[in-house]
């Protein structure tokens, strides 16, 4: 099941085989397909909003990541430090909103899929938050509480060895921008659930749980360990 996902390891790395021509062609990013059918998660994430969040939202961050990446190629071949360091922030905010949204997609099952986390996973919660109901509610809060548009991450921290959970303004990706390895991402820009939900971010929130792929978590904590 691992290697179907995206692990940590798997993330898009961008410009990892440097800038030639040949090797940019190579690394453009792609909108992976949804694991399951867009209606499969209602009713607690309608069809219409799974379909527009990613054939229209996430298709844009895709493609304004590659057309990025080729211009910030071009400024590393001219020597254009300024040119460089103005499209920086253009890769962060199309190049975070992939990695977001391609973990969010493997973060998500049918209702009638859904079990509850067990294992390591579910020890290490309770290690840390004292119980499965309390990580939950901490990360509902936190994540509710996102001020503008952003995310809400159940993440591993290498440092500490435990989970940890943050939160993330904008796209920006966990990882790249604070260290911890994502583990469980909940988007919380309001096209993620204004269609379903109006303002009522909390209500989305606790609509979420009912749809979480713990085993997806599983997978990456024992990848975020190794
Ligand atoms: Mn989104």
């Amino acid at each position: 099941m691992l290697s179907r996902l995206t692990s940590f390891k798997a993330l898009p790395r961008l410009g990892a085989r440097g800038f030639s021509a040949a090797a940019a062609a190579a690394a453009a990013a792609t909108l992976p397909p949804l694991p399951y059918d867009v209606s499969a998660l209602e009713p607690h994430i309608s069809a219409e909003i799974m379909t527009i969040h990613h054939t229209k939202h996430h298709q844009t961050y895709v493609t304004n990541l590659n057309a990025s990446l080729a211009s910030i190629q071009s400024a590393v071949e001219a020597g254009d430090s300024a040119a460089i360091i103005a499209l920086s922030s253009a890769i962060k905010f199309n190049g975070g909103g992939h990695i977001n949204h391609s973990l969010f997609w493997e973060n998500l099952t049918p209702p009638g899929e859904y079990k509850d986390p067990s294992g390591d996973l579910l020890a290490e919660i309770d290690r840390t938050f004292g119980s499965f109901e309390a990580m939950k509610a901490e990360m509902a809060a936190k994540t509710v509480a996102v001020q503008g548009s952003g995310w809400g991450w159940l993440g591993w921290c290498g440092s500490t060895k435990s989970l940890k959970i943050a939160t993330t303004p904008n796209q920006d990706p966990l990882h790249a921008t604070t260290g911890l390895k994502p583990l469980l991402g909940i988007d919380v820009w309001e096209h993620a659930y204004y269609l379903d939900y109006k303002n009522v971010r909390p209500d989305y929130v606790k609509n979420i749980w009912g749809v979480v792929n713990w085993g997806t978590v599983a997978c990456r904590l024992a990848g975020a360990k190794a």
